[in-house]
């Protein structure tokens, strides 16, 4: 038998190093606060190329950082970085354990590191390594949160001026503590604000009567040369989801998003009964198995999951390849939990696949933007990336270990009578 291609021929059935490999030296975690908190999962390789990749959680960001050290870090330690797709077996099948977004995201995590390894060693940007580029920018929306509507028509215009195509509007409501979206500052709205859950209250009846009226007034006031979503974070049932669908069909939204909660993929049907406003979901979904019945019966419009929750470059393509068969198109999350790193490697996604839709685009504090170099940029509405290699994301060590970590967790949110409802 021919075996001269393998440095360390085996009997044992494990993955052989062949002549050419790379081979990981190191792996480890960072954990910075610029802002917010972000984990970042290094890998170095004995060609001295290192990959990075997000690892973020938001809220549960040390259940992320132990699941990597513990568990998935030192399997790593001798495997050929060039190996991505076998890797990313080892840590899906290999843990008996599957889906969930603490390994989900651990996952990505790698994988992004893995990818930034390949493109860095290929001397390409990310996006051309996937096939190249199919569009000249990736169209984003950005996020107007205003205390009402007056508020809100005023933000919208504001992103307008900045340049956005397409704008997220979210408003509070009167007699609602806490509605969802309502930022706290002018750019950067965060919800991880407390060492305990905050919580905040919930009024379906307002909110129904009240969302209506915002989008009546926003096309008032901008007319319809500007795309508008809306995010609706589960709060609603699905009935009541497609009554809201349907009364927002005047105003033409891009979309409304997180209608109704998904673990029951086959409620969006009863929505999809009733409205024609188009449907995206999916920013809490991990693997591909969240979406099936949604794609596959055409219950959606835009699929959200992106690059750090849902497996990485290599779960996400999966994914988009599924939804182009029935006209699905991508939409990924892209809040300010999401770091630098995900948002760089998602544009070179975006650059690529070809059924993309929309690109979610929260802009991070200028401390985020100085501890994770980017090379990416925003131009009249459209996210464009550079052709630096790999992902095009770097890290500033020394600056993050500045910024420690600060215990943070998302709200809660109850109906009037006190009951438990979702956030
Ligand atoms: O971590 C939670 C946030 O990412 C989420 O609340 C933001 O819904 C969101 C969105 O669409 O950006
Ligand atoms: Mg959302």
């Amino acid at each position: 038998m021919q075996t001269n291609d393998l440095l360390s021929p085996s009997a044992a059935p494990t993955a052989s190093v062949h002549r050419g490999a790379v081979i990981i030296r190191s792996a480890r975690v960072i954990v910075t606060c610029p802002g917010r908190n972000f984990v970042t999962l290094k890998i170095e390789t004995d060609q001295g190329v290192y990959g990075i990749g997000d690892a973020t959680l938001n809220g549960r960001e040390k259940s992320v950082v132990a699941y990597l050290e513990e568990h998935v870090i030192p399997t790593l330690i001798g495997k050929d970085a060039q190996r991505i797709e076998d890797i990313w077996q080892y840590l899906y099948r290999g843990a008996y354990w599957r889906r969930g977004p603490v390994t989900m995201t651990a996952i990505a995590a790698v994988d992004t590191a893995l990818w930034d390894i390949k493109a860095k060693l290929a001397g390409m940007p990310l996006y051309q390594l996937l096939g190249g580029r199919s569009r000249d920018g990736v169209l984003v929306y950005g996020h107007a949160n205003g205390l009402d509507i007056e508020h809100t028509v005023d933000e919208v215009g504001r992103y307008k001026e900045m340049g956005y195509r397409a704008i997220r509007a979210q408003s509070g409501i009167p007699g609602v503590k806490g509605a969802y979206g309502v930022g706290r500052g002018d750019m950067y709205y965060e919800p991880a604000d407390g060492t305990l859950p905050t919580e905040t209250l919930w009024n379906t009846t307002a909110y129904l009567s009240y969302a209506p009226k915002l989008f009546e007034k926003l096309r008032d006031t901008h007319g319809f040369g500007i795309e508008l979503l809306h995010d609706v974070h589960h709060r609603l049932t699905p009935i009541e989801a497609g009554r809201l669908g349907k009364d927002l069909e005047p105003y033409r939204l891009f979309w409304m998003e997180d209608s109704t909660p998904a673990e029951n993929q086959e409620a969006f049907r009863l929505i999809r009964q009733h409205t024609t406003t188009p449907l995206a979901v999916g920013e809490i979904f991990n693997t591909i198995w969240d979406c099936k019945d949604l794609i596959q019966n055409q219950l959606i419009d835009y699929i959200r999951t992106t690059v750090v929750h849902a497996g990485g470059i290599t779960h996400l393509r999966r994914i988009a390849d599924l939804a182009s068969m029935y006209q699905v198109r991508t939409g990924s999350h892209g809040a300010t939990d999401l770091s630098p790193v995900c948002m760089g490697a998602a544009l070179h996604f975006d650059t690529w696949v070809p059924n993309f839709g929309i690109q979610e685009y929260m802009r991070h504090t200028p401390e985020t933007d100085e501890v994770f170099l980017h090379d990416y940029s925003f131009k009249d509405g459209y996210l464009h990336v550079g052709d630096t290699p790999g992902h095009g994301v770097d890290i500033d060590e020394a600056l993050a270990a500045k910024y420690p970590y600060e215990p943070k967790q998302l709200p809660i949110a109850r109906l009037q009578d006190g009951s438990m409802w979702n956030w």
